[in-house]
């Protein structure tokens, strides 16, 4: 039997999970179109009124939002409530533009801490669990979603943060953590790190890892597996709709359960907006049943996946998303063909590298090039010029057969790549740069 931590909701069936839907969109959709004039703003342009909302099917009547809204909005655009009712912000970590803030009541709080809950008892989380967040702690979601998630279960929680590398590890040993939160990127780092002080993936009291915040392949999931002799599950989430947790992985690892007596998903065609039905790839869209201080409907949140309700084996009901397939926004057309960058990480472990690489894509005389940087493992190391053309060219040809282009492979020595203590930088696109 699974380990849940709220079972009656997490099991529930179809007809109560609707009907729950049902009861808190309506509420909502009021309560935003009196509140919230931007939004208001935007109903009104599509002729939309609140009465017209009387369950989710009438959902996608809604306008969307987009992150380009939420920028236009900023700050206090979006809100919800009044300032005074407001506890806490967080922001995410976009690179261009004005940062999105988001605001929290306590409700809203206490709803996101039991999502992650949800999580780390999915992943075999109880109250004698000692669990080591290494996600960054501040603006960014990471750290506080999971510390909040384990007090709930009543976890011993080690507030680490990210970065400082000898420290996770001397109190990781020390303090016999067993459960490692952090970015998958930063789990395989953590990993060869240790390997590398000489302690064998035994050494550890790890039993599981929760870890997400950036895309990762299930090759990079066996990687950290083996490295740390742990089961790593997968969980999702995104700061406009709180930060981790509005989905996660149990022990049947076949996709995430959207905690969906709170977050309302839809996939659509990115083109076209069109709603899609179950099972087709598209565009992830969320709206917040139940969030006080940014209380989002019909958010485009650009990543790609597949829905589906196939019965899980963990009991959960709640309806299940695929790992992201790439961002739409995510994608490279490289001389006119789509390359995502989890198909090139899905090549390179295959092929037995580590998952340290980054990717330059540049455009000379007019036409793209297309740069992959690897590290050799220390196993694989050589200095032999012969050695190393072979490998890039089988590199090459393998990439070739996935991608449909070729890219120049650089092998270069082991530990020359940075290593990432967040969300890893796996791509430069050097022509956005030039635009
Ligand atoms: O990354 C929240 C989070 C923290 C999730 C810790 C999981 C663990 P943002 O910084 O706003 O929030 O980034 C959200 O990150 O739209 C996805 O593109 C990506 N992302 C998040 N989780 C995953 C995942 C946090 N498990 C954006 N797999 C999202 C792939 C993910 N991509």
């Amino acid at each position: 039997m699974s380990n849940y931590y709220q079972k009656e909701i997490e099991t529930a069936s179809r007809e109560e999970i609707l009907k729950i839907q049902n009861e808190k969109i309506v509420k909502q959709v009021r309560h935003v179109y009196d509140n919230v004039p931007y939004y208001r703003n935007l109903m009104d342009q599509k002729g939309v009124k609140p009465e017209d909302i009387q369950s989710v099917d009438d959902i996608k009547k809604l306008p969307f939002l987009s992150k380009d809204d939420l920028r236009e909005a900023y700050p206090y655009g979006l809100l919800g409530t009044d300032l005074k009712n407001c506890v806490r912000i967080h922001s995410t970590s976009g690179t261009t533009g004005k940062r999105v803030v988001a605001f929290y009541t306590q409700k809203d709080i206490d709803i996101w801490e039991e999502c992650c809950a949800r999580a780390i008892m999915a992943a075999g989380g109880t109250n004698e669990d000692v669990v080591q967040v290494a996600y960054g702690y501040g603006l960014f979601t990471g750290g506080s979603g999971l510390h909040g998630g384990a007090h709930k279960v009543g976890c011993l929680t080690l507030p680490m943060s990210s970065g400082n590398t000898d420290r996770q590890i001397q109190f990781m040993m020390d303090l016999n953590a067993t459960i490692l939160c952090c970015t998958p990127s930063y789990a395989a780092y953590l990993g060869e790190s240790l390997a590398e002080r000489g302690y064998k993936p035994e050494d550890n009291k790890l039993k599981a890892g929760i870890f997400g915040a950036e895309p990762w392949t299930e090759e990079m999931r066996r990687t950290i597996e083996k490295s740390l002799g742990i089961k790593a599950y997968d969980i999702y989430g995104l700061t406009e709709t709180s930060g981790p947790g509005v989905s996660f992985e149990c022990e049947e690892q076949t996709g995430m359960h959207i905690n969906e007596d709170h977050f309302y998903a839809e996939v659509i065609d990115p083109k076209t907006g069109e709603v899609l039905p179950e099972g087709t790839k598209g565009e992830l869209v969320f709206t917040s049943l139940d969030k006080e201080g940014f209380p989002l409907l019909r958010y485009r949140t650009k990543d790609i996946c597949i829905l589906t309700r196939k019965k899980c084996s963990c009991g959960r009901t709640h309806v299940k998303m695929t790992k992201p397939m790439g961002r739409s926004d995510d994608m490279m057309i490289i001389r006119g063909v789509n390359v995502f960058p989890s198909q090139i990480e899905a090549v390179l472990l295959k092929e037995g590298y580590t998952p340290n690489y980054q990717i330059i894509v540049d455009r000379k005389n007019n036409t793209d090039t297309f740069d992959i940087y690897v590290e050799f493992s220390p196993e694989q190391f050589s200095d032999k010029i012969a050695d190393v053309q072979a490998r890039e060219g089988a590199l090459n040809a393998a990439m070739r057969t996935m991608l449909g282009i070729g890219p120049k492979i650089h092998l270069v020595a082991p530990k020359t790549i940075t290593r990432s203590e967040g969300k890893a930088v796996r791509v430069v696109d050097k022509r956005k740069l030039h635009d």
